[in-house]
């Protein structure tokens, strides 16, 4: 075994050899010479490992074009149905590497290049990561793209081309900074922008109504300024097959004749506030996780790209059966969480007034298009748009989502006849007066065929808790979808090392079928196999030791417990909690300095919403713990803590291959469902983990004795909240607990500062929402097992191999096929590569 070997298997997918777009060593190295001279205008004398990686990613994307177009004339020919994904963020990563892991090419293009002195791994580190999401459900919409592809389903993503993506975070004297992301700034070689597909987006105005031609009363929106969407198209390749769909995301231009006309009343200013006005539109990524910010902009944002995808679906459809009649049963399109629920209203407006359907059939169209994915239970991440907000930018929508509730709730009152209290909380409208608002998740229920949760624990709840009244309504609307990632990037791509362990034992099924590493289960308990399978959790962790060293200036003993926590910060995910552990056994050292401590590493990573003041303190702990920890010689390097800044996707894959230890402690009840803990487990590391979320599943999945279970239960939180919970019961009764407050609280970890951290305290001492005091003890007891179990070095391995083996539910490729069997009722249609020719033209 040898660690530098880091090999990824060709897939075989050779179905063209040309010189242009080929796959032979010979054409490879053409167009990726080519692309350097015509694209980067550089040769080899000139070229920065930039230009080479510009070549390298434009020869991928001249080889997905062709193929998508085959695509797209297949699923024309075959009268396809199409998915539509709308998500306001795609978190998509790096794509070179995915490309040439897709295309099955990753090794020859590694050769090539070798021959000329470059190493293909260090290019592809100089592509600038597309972040145009938050976290999970942002990665969700990329996996899910990924696992369309290669299930060779028709589908299109639609979403915004944010100028800037996530911010780039810094920590500064242990504080996160925030800068801008200007993933733009050099060019980016996977898009290409369709300006002659641009569409017009209304805003603001007021509506008239009319009697047309044949008598029917009609309504017209004229608006107070249009905006165009541009799209910009980039190649998403299934693995080992020819399909390749599209990512379509919209960017804000301003509309030349609105400006036109303002130039021509000689208001050059107003012309040119016009402009800036559209093109803000696209400019930034909300930076929140499960909270919104009720703000014009970001309604604004929605709006723009909801009405973009579904006036280009409706123009594709027009243009391919002449008829809209059949929409519902050539489109299933699907909203990711709220934020595109406008869609609704919106496809009821095209439909009604653009294209004279009545009411009726529109209703009975737009109802069998849309299906609708949850993904919070947080009361504050429920979106919910003031009235008058909505009405002044969107005034034709708001007469369409009152009329929608009008006749929705005469439904309810029938069958519900006098029940105002349940009326009231079905109802699309909240409140009275002044303060009117329009609930954005009885919208989402009430327009889609289809409701779903992304976990099994997280549907039951919606459907006792959240969406209560709508599953007593309509159960049959409610399915679960437990989520998926995709084996291809999160491990095939991640963690090459053991890729090829896996490949080499079980062969190369499991990529397409990730069942297949069941089979892994019969190397459990042999000793050979462990040892590799430990040799190459070591050389990966060595890899992040490194990293570590480079970016945080911190030595990590590679034979300490990686414990790793990586997520968004908040609150509920409880890092809080973490550190409270690693304060505890900080204490139990100076306590006892002879103390049999098993040595770990602990790896924090995360973004805090910028606004998000305690999630930002953490932040500011973390870093305060770790300056105090790792420069103690009493702890003879015992115990490190290291927080990585700008954790992101491609950092993510690099983390997971390394981690041991996975931590997924939200108090039960609040994550949804959680993506980061099955890409940890698929990785090889063993879960210390709450009963929520996915997290239930997972240890379902690999066995109770495989994973390290701690905290109270979903029922048992309902039940402590019901009854008054108060942490004082729980910190009065422990002194570990209350030695750890203590020293935070006098300043053991701010160089005496006794009042940083007291918010963080204080929240703890006096209100403990998240219960982080309720399940200390627990948390504390399971990580001393945790401790004890890594000692036993062979059964520590065992259970990883097992974890891996038993996470093949956990593929996107699962999570995909039951939405296409149960939600979107789409098959497969595979495409054919055909060569061109010169009698093509
Ligand atoms: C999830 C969000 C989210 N749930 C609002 N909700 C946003 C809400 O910008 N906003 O306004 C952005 C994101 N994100 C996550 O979705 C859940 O917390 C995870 O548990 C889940 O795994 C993931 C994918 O389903």
């Amino acid at each position: 075994f040898a660690p530098q070997d880091t090999q990824v298997p060709d897939s075989g997918l050779v179905r063209v050899e040309d010189d242009r777009t080929g796959m032979s060593e010979q054409s490879l190295k053409r167009a990726i010479v080519d692309n350097l001279h015509y694209g980067q205008g550089k040769d080899n004398y000139f070229a920065t490992p930039y230009d080479y990686y510009m070549a390298i990613a434009r020869s991928m994307r001249d080889r997905l074009i062709k193929r998508r177009i085959q695509t797209a004339r297949t699923h024309i020919q075959e009268d396809s149905k199409v998915v539509y994904y709308l998500s306001a963020e795609f978190l998509m990563g790096r794509y070179t590497g995915n490309s040439l892991i897709n295309l099955g090419i990753y090794e020859r293009v590694r050769k090539v290049l070798r021959e000329s002195g470059l190493e293909l791994d260090d290019l592809l580190e100089k592509e600038h990561e597309p972040g145009l999401g938050n976290g999970g459900l942002g990665r969700l919409a990329a996996c899910y793209l990924d696992s369309l592809a290669t299930l060779e389903i028709p589908a299109v993503g639609y979403g915004i081309r944010y100028e800037f993506g996530i911010f780039e975070q810094e920590i500064r004297n242990g504080w996160q900074a925030e800068r801008p992301d200007k993933w733009l700034s050099f060019g980016n070689a996977w898009e290409v922008s369709l300006p002659e597909y641009r569409t017009e987006v209304k805003f603001g105005g007021h509506t008239e109504s009319y009697t047309d031609t044949k008598g029917r009363y009609q309504t017209n929106w004229i608006p107070e300024h249009t905006v165009f969407g541009i799209p910009y198209d980039t190649p998403i390749p299934g693995y080992g097959v020819n399909t390749v769909n599209i990512l379509r995301l919209w960017k804000a231009e301003s509309s030349n004749e609105f400006d036109l006309d303002a130039f021509n009343a000689g208001d050059y200013l107003g012309a040119v506030a016009n402009k800036m006005f559209s093109e803000n539109i696209s400019k930034v990524l909300y930076p929140n996780d499960d909270t919104v910010q009720g703000k014009e902009l970001r309604l604004e944002q929605q709006y723009f790209f909801v009405s973009c995808s579904l006036q280009d679906i409706i123009r594709r459809h027009i243009y391919h059966y002449n008829s809209l009649d059949n929409l519902h049963e050539k489109s299933a399109i699907q909203l990711n969480d709220t934020h595109p629920s406008i869609g609704i209203a919106e496809l009821m407006r095209l439909l009604i007034d653009v294209h004279q359907m009545d009411w009726e059939q529109a209703w009975h169209i737009t109802q069998n298009c849309f299906a609708y994915t949850n993904h919070t239970l947080l009361p504050e991440a429920l979106e919910r748009w003031s009235v008058n907000l909505f009405g002044r930018l969107l005034p034709r929508h708001l007469e369409i989502i009152y009329e929608i509730n009008f006749r929705f709730l005469s439904e309810v009152r029938k069958r519900y006849p006098g029940d105002n209290e349940r009326i009231a909380r079905l109802s699309l409208i909240e409140g009275e007066g002044a303060d009117k608002k329009v609930r954005m998740a009885n919208l989402a229920c009430v327009g889609s065929r289809k409701i779903n949760g992304v976990a099994a624990l997280h549907t039951k709840l919606l459907q006792q808790d959240v969406l209560r009244d709508f599953y007593e309504l309509a159960p049959e609307k409610f399915i679960n979808k437990t989520n998926g990632v995709t084996p291809r990037r999160w491990l095939l791509l991640g963690n090459p090392r053991l890729s090829n362990l896996i490949t080499e034992k079980i062969g190369e099924a499991w990529i397409t079928n990730l069942d297949e590493l069941r089979k892994l289960e019969q190397f459990a308990d042999d000793p050979q196999f462990r040892q590799t399978w430990r040799e190459i959790k070591q050389a990966n962790k060595q890899d992040l030791a490194a990293y570590i060293e480079r970016k945080n200036h911190i030595q990590v003993d590679t034979n300490s417990l990686f414990d790793v926590q990586v997520k968004r910060l908040h609150e509920y995910k409880r890092q809080l909690l973490n550190v409270l552990h690693i304060i505890t056994l900080y204490n139990r050292i100076k306590r006892n300095p002879n103390e049999d401590i098993l040595p770990r590493t602990f790896i924090f990573g995360g973004k805090a919403a910028p606004g998000y003041f305690i999630a930002k303190l953490i932040i500011k702990l973390i870093n305060s713990v770790a300056a105090v920890v790792n420069d103690d010689p009493s702890l003879e390097g015992r115990l490190k803590v290291a927080f990585l800044s700008n954790y992101n996707v491609s950092m993510s894959q690099q983390i997971y291959a390394a981690a041991e230890l996975s931590e997924q402690i939200s108090t039960a009840g609040k994550e949804a469902s959680g993506t980061g803990n099955m890409k940890f487990a698929l990785n090889g590391a063993l879960t210390i983990g709450t009963l929520d979320g996915a997290n239930v599943e997972i240890r379902e999945e690999v066995g109770a004795e495989n994973f390290f279970l701690c905290g109270l239960t979903t029922p048992e939180v309902y039940e402590l909240k019901a009854k008054g919970y108060n942490p004082q019961e729980y910190y009065q009764s422990n002194s570990e607990l209350q030695e750890v407050i203590r020293l935070i609280a006098c300043g053991h970890f701010s160089d005496g500062d006794s009042q940083l951290f007291r918010p963080l305290l204080d929240s703890l001492l006096y209100n403990d929402k998240y219960m982080l005091f309720a399940d200390y003890q627990s948390y504390i007891d399971t990580q001393d097992r945790v401790s004890q179990a890594y000692r036993q070095e062979d059964n520590w391995t065992r259970m990883s191999i097992l974890n891996t083996a038993r996470m093949g539910k956990f593929s996107s490729d699962r999570a995909i096929s039951e939405y296409c069997k149960e939600i979107w009722h789409v098959e497969p249609v595979p495409v054919e590569f055909k060569e061109y020719s010169p009698e093509d033209m």
